[in-house]
């Protein structure tokens, strides 16, 4: 399934500004203050990794949806410390009609989504998603995505099986959680 890019998700406008963002990031990098970074990525009490058989799964979040989007994105972050290839292979949440997996990807000029049958995970492999690349699309939104909800999921890999978790809902705007605990040690991008 092919859809059109543009209106349908945020990540797109991220991805199309990159450039702009880029420069914007690197001028910020050389002031005192992260106050523009900090609207972007915003610190949560990330729940610790959530294990199935040999899979990790880290930092799920959703974007809020702005007015009545029939649409949204959904991110995690995936880890395979076992010996044997897995695949993500579905997803689903009470909160929407249908859940894909998706990939942004060039057709010529134009940056398009399309859903994908799996997602793969050799051995030790480590796999982010983000607006603008991998993303479970939810369609068909019962209602919209609001800041500071979670969203439950349903994750289907094809050797490990299911797990629920529950995603973080996000601004708008934003590009993906900052784990506190990692700030605190001193690893994240915030005082
Ligand atoms: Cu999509």
């Amino acid at each position: 399934m092919v859809y059109p890019a543009v209106p349908i998700i945020n990540g797109e406008r991220t991805l199309r500004h990159f450039p702009t963002t880029a420069l914007l990031l690197i001028l910020l990098a050389t002031l005192p203050t992260t106050d523009v970074v900090a609207q972007a990525t915003q610190a949560i009490d990330t729940p610790a990794d959530v294990r199935i058989g040999d899979i990790a799964i880290s930092q799920p979040w959703a974007r809020a949806t702005a007015g009545q989007t029939p649409t949204g994105g959904a991110y995690i972050t995936l880890r395979n410390t076992g010996g044997a290839a897995d695949r993500l292979i579905g997803a689903t949440t009470p909160a929407a009609k249908q859940a894909e997996l998706h990939i942004h990807q060039m057709d010529g000029a134009v940056m398009r989504m399309r859903a994908i049958d799996a997602i793969e995970l050799p051995p030790g492999a480590s796999v982010s998603m983000g607006p603008g690349g991998l993303h479970i699309m939810l369609l068909a939104l019962k209602s919209p995505l609001k800041e500071g909800d979670r969203l439950p999921l349903t994750l289907r890999f094809e050797k490990a099986g299911e797990v629920a978790i529950e995603a973080q809902i996000l601004g708008v705007g934003a590009t993906g959680p900052l784990d506190k605990r990692a700030a605190a040690q001193g690893h994240g991008h915030r005082p």
